[in-house]
């Protein structure tokens, strides 16, 4: 439990543990405030605010006023307990005066006090002390008033009860060393920020600042009742208004210690996302963040999933979807909190992370159960995030299309035919060099060009067109078409009338004409629409008798050839287009006089796109099958 209270009795001057003198804070100021410019000194006010913050998260301290006395001096007054002033066993000195002394001296340090500072940041009074020229300290306690005067840490005196008081509380004044800081000019603006963080921060504080620099003095007070949920209002101010009606908010004690959030989607696309680990603001985010991210995006996936906001098909939304126009604070309390990276702003207690998750993921699923409007609100604005993610996505593929295909000159490898007359050219897609070499030697070069596809195409993925076009065949075919693609594709463009699938009569050769298919359904739909889209069919025999031969394109047509022709005819079965001379191919395959070609209408691509996911799909069993059903028809398999 991290908001323990300790008992007075429990706690004493003996738990005061004491580590060093204050000679190395002035040798080294950096080294304990990080500057010796204006973060620094504002960071002197910091520490005694934080001690009284603590004595506030502790439960006693309700009240804190910082009060910029004159241009050089500070006081800050709290209306806790009051620091003891008792004489400490090891010292033999007042509590107060070790405290104020000594480097690292402080309840933090050792078992018995306060479960939970500012760690780091907390280097304590003492520092202070070292850095001010003057610096007074009064505390109200056992209904007496105690005080101690310092001049560059050094006490000036015991300390001293100088008379009655009532309630407790413990006030500091001090005024920087100015041969230790470049300038002493305290900023109003500055010091109002991070106490109001911190009036938000600590539920049921009163921040009080006075400035009496001016003649007539400037007041301003933080109290909010709010918290935290206060604080979601505050970073929204002014912009865009909340998607939902109420502010989600959670506070719970866990073992990994304690967590509180607080946050709203608002109409806007900004992210304002503060992380703090014992009220310092964790600039570079950390393992809170983390656990907070997880749960936002998981509990409005899971939410969404549940109630039909997602189909089962659809895509996760993802974190940033989640994350549009998120406004919130997660403020954790650690009893040992460890700061990370180089500027000591990123919370790596990685035991805080899945306590977040947890603590946000059951509190906010419950928020969304019992708000189903502001759930559905939620919901619709992270939808729009994605499908505005997935536009952005597409219009950034356009523009890469563009760039991929623009300045290409028509591939080496094409043949081209003479003619520049779309309606009298024609394109063969040719499978394998070898029988892209028959075709062209085969060809009418006037009006046939020959594009052979070398290797594999067969792993590519049809709906990444980036990917797609990250394969040189296909890269290579589009170049060649001549009317690029998707956003840019411009039928007018197109250079061959018709465009000729050509490939082996086997496994293979059936994938690579699936995939053209798939390329052409999905890319090119106006092509299969005009009817330029052709599957050549070579014959799958040559049978022949002295000189006479003949071609057949199906077992049937070779049983009657042979029946036809008397006494025994040789029977050639064609393995692949390679095996033919260019002469054959030009006569069997080629020639418009006795070739034999398929028009490819839509409803064949639709069915090659149901066949490319079955053949490239995760799903190995559809695949199995295809290639058993297949093998029989294609005896030579040469997979
Ligand atoms: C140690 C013990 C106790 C109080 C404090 C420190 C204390 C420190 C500061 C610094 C600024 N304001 C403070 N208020 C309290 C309490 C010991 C007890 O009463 O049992």
């Amino acid at each position: 439990m991290p908001k323990e209270k300790d008992t007075g009795s429990s706690y004493s001057a003996k738990d005061i543990f004491i580590l060093e003198g204050l000679d190395p804070v002035r040798k080294r100021p950096g080294m304990y405030i990080g500057s010796t410019g204006l973060e620094g000194l504002h960071h002197l006010i910091w520490e005694i605010v934080d001690n009284s913050i603590d004595e506030a998260m502790a439960g006693y301290a309700k009240i804190i006023t910082v009060e910029l006395l004159d241009k050089t001096t500070v006081k800050v007054t709290d209306d806790g307990r009051g620091i003891p002033v008792d004489p400490h066993p090891q010292t033999k000195k007042s509590a107060l005066e070790t405290i104020m002394t000594v480097l690292h001296a402080g309840g933090k340090f050792g078992g018995g006090g306060y479960k939970v500072s500012g760690g780091l940041h907390g280097v304590g009074a003492s520092v202070v002390n070292a850095l001010s020229t003057d610096l007074h300290v009064e505390v109200k306690r056992d209904g007496g008033l105690y005080v101690q005067d310092y001049k560059i840490g050094k006490p000036q005196g015991q300390v001293k009860k100088i008379g009655k008081a009532e309630g407790t509380g413990t006030s500091t004044t001090f005024s920087p060393d100015p041969s230790i800081f470049n300038e002493i000019d305290f900023d109003r603006k500055k010091i109002l920020e991070r106490m109001r963080q911190q009036a938000y921060l600590t539920k049921g504080i009163k921040m009080i600042f006075i400035d009496r620099r001016d003649e007539t003095p400037f007041y301003y007070c933080f109290n909010f009742s709010g918290g935290i949920k206060t604080f979601v209002e505050y970073l929204n101010e002014g912009g865009e208004p909340l998607v939902q009606s109420e502010i989600f908010y959670v506070n719970r004690d866990t073992d990994a210690g304690g967590i509180e959030a607080a946050f709203a989607y608002t109409e806007d696309i900004e992210v304002k996302e503060m992380g703090f680990a014992n009220n310092i603001y964790t600039v570079d985010g950390g393992m809170h963040i983390t656990g907070l991210r997880t749960a936002l995006t998981r509990t409005l996936n899971d939410y969404s999933r549940q109630n039909n906001y997602i189909k089962e098909s659809d895509d996760n939304l993802t974190g940033d979807d989640v994350r549009e126009g998120f406004v919130g604070v997660v403020s954790v309390k650690l009893s040992e909190p460890q700061f990370e990276g180089q500027t000591k702003a990123k919370l790596g207690n990685p035991e805080i992370k899945s306590a977040v998750d947890t603590t946000i993921s059951s509190a906010f699923k419950e928020f969304l159960e019992k708000h189903p409007a502001d759930a559905k609100k939620i919901i619709e604005k992270c939808l729009l995030a994605a499908k505005a993610r997935k536009a952005a996505k597409a219009a950034k593929e356009t523009v890469l299309r563009k760039g991929v295909l623009e300045g290409l000159t028509l591939p080496g490898k094409l043949a081209d035919c003479q003619t520049k007359k779309m309606e009298d050219a024609e394109l063969y897609i040719v499978e394998g060099d070898s029988a892209g070499g028959s075709a062209k030697q085969g060809r009418d070069r006037k009006y046939q060009a020959i594009l052979p596809l070398r290797g594999k195409i067969l792993n590519v993925e049809k709906a990444q067109i980036h990917k797609m076009l990250a394969n040189n065949e296909v890269r290579s075919l589009i170049v060649a078409l001549g009317t690029a693609i998707s956003a840019e594709f411009d039928i007018t463009k197109l250079r061959y009338g018709k465009i000729i699938i050509m490939t082996d009569a086997d496994v293979d050769g059936a994938h690579i004409r699936i995939l053209l298919l798939t390329l052409f359904y999905r890319h090119f739909q106006k092509l299969l629409d005009n009817g330029n889209v052709f599957i050549a069919e070579p014959p799958l025999y040559k049978v022949q008798s002295g000189k006479t031969i003949r071609y057949a394109y199906s077992e049937q047509e070779k049983d009657d050839i042979v029946k036809l022709m008397s006494g025994n005819p040789s029977l050639q079965r064609y393995k692949g287009l390679g095996e033919m001379n260019p002469d054959q191919l030009w006569e069997t395959t080629m020639n418009p006089e006795t070739r034999t070609l398929r028009v490819v209408n839509v409803e064949d691509a639709q069915e090659a796109d149901k066949m490319f996911d079955m053949l490239m799909g995760s799903e190995v069993e559809p695949r199995k099958r295809f290639i058993t059903v297949h093998a029989q028809s294609v005896k030579n398999l040469d997979i």
